[in-house]
This record gives C-alpha cells, sequence and structure tokens, in this order.
C-alpha cells in the first residue's frame, strides 16, 4: 500500500485509512497500485510543514537548488521506460505519447535547475538626488499545487520545478485518477536531497485535502491546471482570501483548414490534434472550420484516417487511441454524440463504445458533419476524440468562427498562405496559435497559457513561470 509524502517521509499506512484503488482502463479489472488516502489532518500536517521549511530553503542557495532539480530531471529521464509504462497503465495515454510525457518531465526540471541560477534584478537611480533603487524578485512561499489526470507527470512537474526553483515550498495535491504517477515522481523527489518540509504531495479526494490546501492561511499561492467549474470555485476562494491563483482550465479550440492548404498536412493535423491522448488535452482542437472548397475532400480524407485509427490497450505497440480515463468521461462522450445526432449533425464515424472481454473504456474517435454553431458538440469542451466540423465561406467567416468562443487557449490554421498566417497570428484571440501544426503538443520552454475561460493569471512554463512563482520586491537607498 502506498501513501502520501509529508515533511520529508512517506507516511506510515494506517489499518483504518479509506483505500484508493488505482485502475487500468484499459482493463479496469486490474488494480495498478492501492493507495492509502490522505485526511484534512495530513494535509494540514502537510502545509504546516512546508510553512517551517519555507523559512530556510526560501533562503537556500541557487546553487543548491539547481543540483537538486537537475539530479530529479536527470532520474526521470533515466527511467523513462517505466515511468511511462506506469502513465500508460493509469491513465490510458499510450505509451509512445506517454514516453514524449515523461521526457517532457524530465526536461522541465533541467529547465528550471538552471532558471534557479539565471541572475534576476534591475538597478536603477532615484529620481530624487542620491538614492538608489533596486528590483528583485523573492519566494511567495507555501504553493498548493492541485494538478489532473491528463498529464499525470508532465503537469506535476511544470508546476513543482519552477515552484522550487525560485526558492518555494509545496503541497502538491494529484489527481486521484492518477496516483502511481505522482507517487513515483515524488519517490524521486524524496532521494533528491530537499531537505523535509520543503516538498509534501497528499493523495487524497479534492473535497478534503484539496479544500484543505485552499482554505489555509498558511498557503500562499494556488497553481490548478483542470476543469472550469473547479477553477472558477478556486478563483472565488482566492479572491475572498486575497492570495494569488494560476488557473488553467478548458478550451474548444477552433482548427481553421483553408482551401489553399496542403491537405495531408492538414489531416495529419486535423487528427493528431483532434483524437490523440484520446482527445483529453485542454489543448484538443474539437472543432475544426473549414472553407467550402477544400471541405468534401478533406473530410473524405480525415474519415478515411479516422477509421483506420486502432483503438486499443495503451500498453501495445500497435494501439493509436488508448482508452478514455473512466466510466463518467465514457459516458460523457456518449452523451455529446446522442447530442450531436439530436441536434442534426451527421455522424460520419466512430462515437461508440467499443467493448472487449477486459471491460475497457474504448470508445470510437467520432467525427461530425453538417455542424452549425449553435450546437453543444461545436461549442461545450467534450474532453475526448469528439470532432465538429463547420463549413464556411472564407477566411473572414473562419475566424469569425474560431473566435465565437467563451475559451480562448490555443487555436491552429492549416494555409499555405503567409498572408492568412500572419493575420491568423495576430488577430486570433488565443493564447497559443499554431500554424500547420496541431492545436495541441507544445514546449515546455516558451509560456503556456489561454485567455478570456481557459485560463487566469500568469502564464506557466518557460522563464514566465518566474511571474507567479516569484514577488517582486522594490528598495530605496539613499547613499
Ligand atoms: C499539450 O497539449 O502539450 O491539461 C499540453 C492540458 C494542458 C496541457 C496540454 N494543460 O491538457
Amino acid at each position: 500500500m502506498k501513501t502520501s509524502f509529508v515533511d520529508g517521509a512517506f507516511v506510515a499506512p494506517d489499518s483504518q485509512a479509506d483505500l484508493l484503488d488505482n485502475r487500468n482502463p484499459s482493463a479496469p479489472t486490474e488494480i495498478v497500485d492501492r493507495f492509502a488516502r490522505a485526511d484534512a489532518a495530513l494535509a494540514e500536517k502537510a502545509i504546516q510543514a512546508a510553512a517551517k521549511a519555507s523559512l530556510t530553503w526560501r533562503r537556500s542557495s541557487p546553487q543548491v537548488r539547481a543540483t537538486i532539480l537537475d539530479r530529479i530531471g536527470t532520474e526521470i529521464l533515466a527511467r523513462r521506460q517505466e515511468l511511462a509504462e506506469v502513465l500508460a497503465r493509469e491513465e490510458g495515454k499510450i505509451v509512445r505519447e506517454a514516453l514524449g510525457e515523461v521526457d517532457r518531465a524530465g526536461h522541465s526540471f533541467k529547465f528550471y535547475a538552471q532558471e534557479a541560477l539565471r541572475a534576476n534584478g534591475e538597478k536603477f537611480d532615484s529620481v530624487r538626488e542620491g538614492v538608489g533603487v533596486d528590483v528583485f524578485t523573492q519566494p511567495v512561499g507555501v504553493i498548493g499545487i492541485i494538478s489532473p489526470w491528463n498529464f499525470p507527470i508532465a503537469i506535476p512537474a511544470w508546476k513543482i520545478a519552477p515552484a522550487l526553483a525560485f526558492g518555494n515550498t509545496v503541497v502538491f495535491k494529484p489527481a486521484e485518477l492518477v496516483p502511481s504517477s505522482a507517487w513515483a515522481l515524488a519517490e524521486i523527489i524524496s532521494r533528491s536531497g530537499l531537505p523535509a518540509g520543503v516538498f509534501n504531495m497528499l493523495i487524497g479526494p479534492g473535497r478534503t485535502v484539496g479544500d484543505a490546501i485552499l482554505r489555509s492561511p498558511q498557503v500562499d499561492a494556488i497553481t490548478f491546471t483542470g476543469s472550469e467549474s473547479t477553477g472558477r470555485q478556486i478563483a472565488q476562494l482566492a479572491a475572498q482570501r486575497m492570495i494569488r491563483v494560476q488557473l488553467e482550465m478548458g478550451g474548444k479550440n477552433p482548427l481553421v483548414v483553408l482551401d489553399d492548404a496542403d491537405l495531408d498536412v492538414a489531416v495529419e493535423v486535423a487528427l493528431n490534434g483532434s483524437f490523440y491522448s484520446t482527445g483529453q488535452r485542454c489543448t484538443a482542437s474539437s472543432r475544426v472550420i473549414v472553407t467550402a472548397g477544400i471541405h468534401d475532400a478533406f473530410v473524405e480524407r480525415l474519415a478515411a484516417r479516422t477509421k483506420a485509427l486502432r483503438v486499443g490497450d495503451a500498453l501495445s505497440g500497435d494501439t493509436d487511441i488508448g482508452p478514455v480515463v473512466d466510466p463518467s468521461q465514457l459516458k460523457q462522450n456518449l452523451s455529446y454524440v446522442e447530442a450531436g445526432l439530436e441536434e442534426g449533425a451527421t455522424l460520419v464515424c466512430g462515437g461508440q463504445h467499443l467493448e472487449n472481454d477486459k471491460g475497457a473504456y474504448h470508445f470510437s474517435p467520432a467525427l461530425f458533419t453538417n455542424v452549425r454553431s449553435h450546437m453543444r458538440i461545436y461549442r461545450e469542451e467534450i474532453f475526448g476524440p469528439v470532432l465538429a466540423i463547420l463549413k464556411v465561406a472564407d477566411y473572414e467567416e473562419a475566424l469569425a468562427a474560431a473566435e465565437d468562443t467563451p475559451f480562448g487557449l490555443s487555436a491552429g490554421i492549416v494555409t499555405t498562405s503567409l498572408k492568412y498566417a500572419e493575420d491568423f497570428k495576430r488577430r486570433s484571440s488565443a493564447g497559443m496559435v499554431m500554424v500547420n501544426l496541431p492545436t495541441a503538443g507544445v514546449d515546455y520552454h516558451v509560456p503556456f497559457g489561454g485567455n478570456r475561460g481557459s485560463s487566469l493569471g500568469p502564464r506557466e512554463q518557460g522563464t514566465y513561470a518566474r511571474q507567479f512563482f516569484t514577488r517582486v520586491k522594490t528598495t530605496y537607498q539613499l547613499a
């Protein structure tokens, strides 16, 4: 039985503990790992430990932080195959994609190892004679990290690494659907040389453990990735407490395909963005907006490619699309397919629960045409491989359709026209814009984030992460 990590040690298993079974979505009777759930009291202990450790860790040498983070990154990369298999087993992401995710996690730690050393600060002459001004950044304090199930190691990594690099301490709560990758990461961190209390991990439910983190007066900032509804609740709590918050939530990311597109590129970009990772990415392109001249050829080719995708066990090398993460997500996908049909869209292929003897949550990628912009499949985030294709007359209509959404995470365009590519990059209100590339699948060393209903607060990743994980101080001194 595995447990949470608090104040420098994995807590002793308690026979009274509430148990959590981590199941494999490719074979749900198989238990990947069993955990003792943390409760509010343990959360409180972790928060106190983080607050105490913060007093010294905030003054630690950048070299100490760099060395430790680099060590963590090195071990993650060295054990990539094993960690990818754990990830595939608990989340259902295929091993090929899981390897990419593990690499991203390892590289994030190595990137922030260097960022810890990056000098920062500015000196100014005051407007008053004889006075000097220094501006520099300092740690925020205790960071509460709440991460989702769809990137079980990369998202924790890109939140934990900058938090530690910039001298903060951490209380981390992974999603209960994916505790095994988080546990493996915590185990690596536990041997990295960090002082006790600097990093704590709690495996437990949002309503007790998450709530304790959100409400504790000792927690100075919250970074969260997950659903929009939870994000809104967190934003309200953070506003009441007047603490810093960073939220990454949903998306309904548009991919525009213009008449002048290279058809092969358009089809591959749509296929990857809409269906890979089983569509379970906030950056997925779940609506494609296609101009009339290329529409029919595009749909025909995309349908053929979609039907050829092999849905199967995440651990098998032959699989293109792994299972949906759990029964409730499967139900949600199926209910959106139902909604699309009821609203009059045409289901070209997929949209079915593919039952097998292991009870896997397999779902065939769904392609809808004859979509209207008021339909739920076109407007709402589904978080599954369900794609709605909207036909439009020209570029201007495509841009207007792309912008017609309460979200603003990523957006893409497939075109061979420099003019349209440049125009789209400037006029799209999404936080990330891709040209001839899928809307999902981003780098670790540049900012990540969106606008409107998708994100709130400073950007994650790259050098921009410093904005969230540090405070600015301005000092004045008479010479
Ligand atoms: C990616 O598309 O490479 O939860 C990353 C998510 C995002 C990460 C997407 N925060 O899907």
